[in-house]
């Protein structure tokens, strides 16, 4: 079975983290109305979704992912490079405690699960405002053990590296050339967003659809013409607390 964790959309969103665009006001009920979209789609896309208690007091809670990092063989909890999101680490410590042993990376050292672009087994880390290289070898450390590889990858202009640069297809990246070289990921072909979309690199690959923003019209476009099956998001609330679809959940086999 595949797990989706997610968590709904704090009342305290408004309040988030925000790094490279100005805040904008969310509407919380939308927000919550398209969050619930996205689970929905992770539901009709296999994943038996599985809902964490609502943080009033965390703003930025929804986005799970960068707590951790899960592998077949070990679930990772990170430690934020925000530390206003620190405190989100342990309610998701708790649940993926029930499927895989973790490791728990320790302070001076910080890492965003946005930052981790896993292909197969090698594991690609965004060396970034948020993930430390002290971090990085933590992770690598933690890994190590079960096979996988660890490649620090220079980044510039974004928040996390699948900001940047994330997975459609076996062999295939979706990039925005303006913020990381898609030269460094061997072996893989690559789409290019639309110079007027920067923030569309971010996609969600499941097993049949990629989970994608449906406000990225003509990178969509250009995913569809090279036969990637899209399942459109809207996801418009979230982008304002600099947000999209990979982050919201984490997703993983049972
Ligand atoms: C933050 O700055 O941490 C949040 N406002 C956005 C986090 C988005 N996370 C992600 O893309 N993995």
């Amino acid at each position: 079975m595949q797990v989706a964790i997610t968590r709904a959309v704090s009342p305290s969103i408004i309040h988030c983290e925000l790094t490279h665009l100005e805040r904008q006001p969310i509407n919380i009920d939308l927000a919550t109305e398209q969050h619930a979209a996205y689970e929905a789609a992770l539901t009709d896309l296999g994943c038996s979704v599985r809902r964490l208690v609502v943080q009033p007091d965390l703003p930025d809670s929804v986005f799970v992912e960068d707590m951790a990092v899960v592998l077949d063989e070990v679930a990772l909890i990170l430690r934020s490079g925000a530390p206003s999101r620190r405190p989100e680490a342990t309610s998701v410590a708790e649940a993926l405690g029930e499927y895989r042993e973790l490791r728990t990376m320790q302070a001076p050292a910080t890492l965003d699960g946005g930052d981790v672009l896993r292909i197969d087994r090698d594991l690609y880390i965004g060396v970034s405002g948020r993930s430390t290289l002290d971090g990085i070898r933590q992770v690598e450390s933690f890994v190590m053990p079960f096979g996988y590889r660890v490649h620090p990858v220079e980044m510039t202009g974004c928040l996390h590296l699948k900001s940047a640069v994330t997975q459609v297809g076996e062999r295939m990246l979706l990039v925005n050339p303006d913020w990381v070289d898609g030269g460094v990921f061997e072996g893989m072909q690559r789409i290019d967003v639309a110079s007027d979309e920067p923030y569309a690199a971010n996609a969600l690959m499941l097993a049949d659809a990629v989970i994608y923003p449906a406000a990225h019209r003509a990178t969509g476009r250009r995913l569809e013409q090279k036969g990637v099956p899209l399942r459109l998001v809207d996801v418009t609330e979230l982008m304002k607390a600099e947000g999209a679809v990979t982050c919201c959940s984490l997703i993983f086999r049972t």
